[in-house]
């Protein structure tokens, strides 16, 4: 039998850490592959694309950036920066990936400029608020804490226009609910029908041992199905939380897949990532929830010409980077 439509074609484009030990990176790699849209490096400024209005927002959530990594998009996060602000900025987990760094340093110059873009927006009036994700998990200790006029929080509630509550929280501790094993999430087509090769064989061998029949493949098959409903239930144990805490809905991220939907009367809100997608949430001035995708550069990259707000130079207050 065929496995799912959904892992037919895997495509990892994101080199994960070899450390990584959550049960969703399979998951999240799988969806991220799977992202349509123009291809982030594609430079489309001269394509005069319209301009996403407005560009002040109530909000705007960010998550999964993953600096340090080479899988971050820094250049298009730096550009959605400059062409954005908000009165809330949260970052909502895996800003900064501990377990890259701790594996190897790697922290480019324009990493270091997300960085201090945040910091001016902080001394410009925005409120920014922090709330650490599994890769940047180190961050949790600091909770209740300031610094530097960024926030660090467990999670926030945010309150929009219209008075309806939401829970802001990364997200990766709701995915211990569900049990499967990840590796079969790596399978492709190839493997799949090696496996059903594998099975007969298998059978043949238990079979001369005097062994009853024992399905190989209907057993991998069967964790398979969970590895595909596994996004579909993260989603709804998020739901199902922000409901039993009598919020009107959750934003959350880590799983790389930007959403905005109702899930049983919950509004469910994912703001996606930068490492692929490059995707925001945001709340517009008149408290619509959006999902805002930039897969293009509307100013040049830093390299190619000035900045153009001139209170905007990243370079004026950027240490050179250590190495
Ligand atoms: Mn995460």
């Amino acid at each position: 039998m065929a496995p799912a439509p959904a892992i037919r074609r895997l495509h990892l484009p994101f080199k994960k850490p070899s450390c990584c030990r959550h049960p969703l990176d399979a998951a999240v790699q799988r969806r991220v592959g799977s992202m349509g849209g123009v291809k982030p490096d594609t430079d489309l400024s001269s394509l005069n694309l319209p301009l996403p209005m407005p560009r002040h927002y109530r909000a705007i959530w960010l998550s999964d950036v993953h600096l340090g990594t080479s899988g971050c998009q820094a250049e298009y996060l730096l550009d959605f920066l400059r062409h954005t602000d908000s009165d809330v900025l949260y970052l909502v987990g895996d800003i900064v990936d501990g377990w890259q760094l701790k594996k190897s340093w790697r922290w480019p110059q324009s990493h270091n400029d997300i960085v201090q873009k945040v910091l001016r927006k902080v001394r410009k009036g925005t409120q920014v608020v922090f709330i650490p994700g599994n890769h940047d998990e180190a961050g949790r200790q600091f909770a209740g804490l300031d610094f530097g006029g960024i926030a660090i929080r467990r999670e926030a509630a945010h309150t929009l226009a219209d008075g309806r509550r939401l829970l802001v929280t990364h997200g990766d501790e709701f995915d211990g609910v569900i049990q499967y094993a990840k590796w079969l999430a790596y399978l492709g087509d190839s493997l799949y029908t090696g496996i059903l090769h594998l099975n007969r064989w298998f059978n043949r061998l238990r079979g001369r041992l005097g062994l009853p029949y024992w399905s190989l493949s209907q057993y991998l098959k069967h964790k398979v199905k969970n590895a595909v409903n596994f996004i579909t239930d993260f989603e709804r144990a998020l739901a199902d939380e922000a409901r039993r805490r009598g919020f009107d809905g959750v934003v959350c991220g880590h799983i790389h897949k930007a959403e905005i939907r109702d899930i049983d009367g919950v509004l469910y809100c994912n703001d996606g990532d930068w490492v692929e997608s490059l995707t925001a949430l945001v709340e517009t001035p008149e408290g619509a929830l959006e999902i805002v995708h930039w897969p293009h550069l509307l100013g040049k990259p830093r390299a190619a010409s000035p900045a153009l707000d001139p209170d905007d130079s990243d370079s004026e207050d950027t240490p050179t980077c250590a190495s």
